[in-house]
């Protein structure tokens, strides 16, 4: 199989032999190989062979009932039963052969359209499968990077939209330099007849999907898919490379980590490391980006997408958990708060920091722990307290914070993590301690445990530092 340019391009390689390394010679495809494919966020293993082979990928179309959001549920198309399709690796020059197989349950047939693939229609065409049957065709996997794959089948916007996009990664012939960690997070969006957490199994809108007017942006295919007990990890000192896609089916994703700085980006997906130091980076529709960086101290990082409402109020969030060593030097904490008062100034609306006066009524004190609240709590635990599906539990009517004052002075001082039930719903999410004055906690929970409904007892700059002494 080695075609003349091979040949010439060998002869080259044996001219100039002193100069360069032997990898510019590149082997005949040999063997064969099962491809072993994961589930978001998993990645498979590096590919350490130093020649292409012959890789066999088996994927199969499913079409069943799972989890959008806690209490939602959608019927998801999908790629190897999950949403985001199963991540595919191989090696640049491998020769794919591709196994499209279409469950007998399902009611529709469904194709492939990979990105990595030169040829009409990225396979689709060639992966037409009905129910119940399967379909065989073989690509050779010319270009290296990462590439988004997806079903073609008309409606495309709808089989798209309902869960059906992947990603294959194409490694480069040397490899991908090594790193720690690898991830796959893959944002979409949904398009549901009810609005965002309205319980049920809700159908697909085609009218909100024409308009882009999604009632979720998640990543991984669901709500809350990597909050939590299902957040990625690291340990300080480790390298961390996400693979990330964009199946859309609409919205350019401003992909960012907060708190962290992406050392490097191979923009779009390609292989070349082309931008260094990048906060936001933007992944298109059909598209993806690789970032990667190494995590300097330990938190909790929220991935979002930085078109914000989509995450605080439509799902796109997700955490990485580092574990390890503080460095106070790379990251202090709060040091101190002081009283700020601009010479001349009597414009302090906005007096978060000072701690107030302790003679503050009752009225006075609601107030100012609802200016706490709006700017403590208020982004997890949304403006009227009502939580968030699937990620941040309700302080409004909420049976756990009303049943024990002290437990929620502790939570709010030491955050809480782990398995948690309010109002029969299980959470088991990551809230970071809130480093307050006594007051503002004392004025924040009180003006929880007395708005929208709640009935609960007044907490005091007392309770607060005896709750804080115990620890
Ligand atoms: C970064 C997001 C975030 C912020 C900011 C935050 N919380 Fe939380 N909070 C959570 C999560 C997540 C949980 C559930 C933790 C678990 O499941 O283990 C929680 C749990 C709680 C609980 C116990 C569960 C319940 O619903 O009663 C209370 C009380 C609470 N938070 C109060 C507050 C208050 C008051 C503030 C502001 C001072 C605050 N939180 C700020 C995310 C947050
Ligand atoms: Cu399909």
């Amino acid at each position: 199989m080695t075609s003349p340019i091979h040949f010439l391009r060998g002869l080259a390689v044996v001219t100039l032999v002193t100069v360069l390394t032997a990898c510019n010679t590149e082997p005949a495809v040999t063997g064969e190989e099962q491809a072993i494919l994961t589930h978001a966020p998993v990645v498979p293993a590096a590919i350490t062979r130093n020649h292409p082979t012959k890789v066999i990928v088996e994927l199969e179309t499913t079409e069943e009932v799972k989890r959008l959001a806690d209490g939602v549920e959608y019927t998801f198309w999908t790629f190897g039963g999950e949403v985001p399709g199963k991540f595919i690796r191989v090696r640049e020059g491998d020769q794919v052969e591709f196994h499209l197989n279409n469950r007998p349950d399902s009611k529709m047939p469904h194709n492939i359209d990979l990105h990595a693939v030169t040829g009409a229609g990225g396979g689709a065409a060639s992966s037409f499968t009905a129910p119940g049957t399967g379909s065989t065709f073989s690509f050779t996997a010319l270009n290296p990077g990462l590439y988004v794959y997806h079903c073609a089948t008309a409606p495309v916007g709808m089989h798209i939209a309902n869960g059906m996009y992947g990603l294959i990664l194409v490694e480069p012939k040397g490899g991908l330099p090594p790193v720690d960690k690898e991830y796959y997070v893959m944002q979409s969006e949904f398009y549901t007849g009810g609005t965002y957490g309205e319980a049920g199994l809700q159908p697909f809108d085609m009218q909100k999907a024409i308009n882009e007017e999604p009632d979720y942006v998640v990543f991984n295919g669901a709500v809350g898919s990597l909050v939590g007990d299902n957040a990625i990890t690291a340990e300080v000192g480790e390298r961390v490379r996400l693979y990330v896609g964009n199946g859309g089916p609409n919205l350019v994703s401003s992909f960012h980590v907060i708190g962290e700085i992406f050392d490097l980006v191979y923009t779009e997906g390609g292989t070349i490391a082309n931008q260094k130091n990048v906060q936001t980076t933007l992944v298109p529709a059909g598209g993806s980006a690789i970032v990667e960086f190494t995590v300097d101290v330990p938190g909790t990082f929220i991935i979002v997408d930085h078109s914000i409402f989509r995450a605080f109020n439509k799902g796109a969030l997700g955490m990485l958990t580092v574990s390890g060593e503080e460095n106070l030097e790379i990251y202090s904490g709060k040091q101190e708060e002081t009283v700020y008062l601009p010479e001349g100034g009597g414009i302090q609306e906005i007096a978060a920091a000072p701690a107030p006066p302790a003679d503050l009524s009752f009225e006075e004190r609601l107030e100012a722990g609802g200016r706490v609240f709006a700017q403590n709590c208020a982004a997890c635990h949304q403006p009227e307290g009502q939580g968030m599906t699937g990620a941040f539990p309700p302080l409004a009517g909420s049976d756990f914070l009303l049943a024990d004052r002290d437990r929620a002075i502790g939570v709010v001082i030491n955050g809480l993590s782990g398995p948690i039930t309010v109002n029969g719903t299980d959470y088991n999410g990551v809230m970071p301690g809130v480093r307050l004055s006594d007051a503002d906690v004392a004025n924040a929970l009180t003006f929880v445990m007395k708005s929208w409904g709640n009935n609960g007892p007044e907490v005091t700059s007392t309770d607060v530092a005896r709750v804080r002494s115990q620890h």
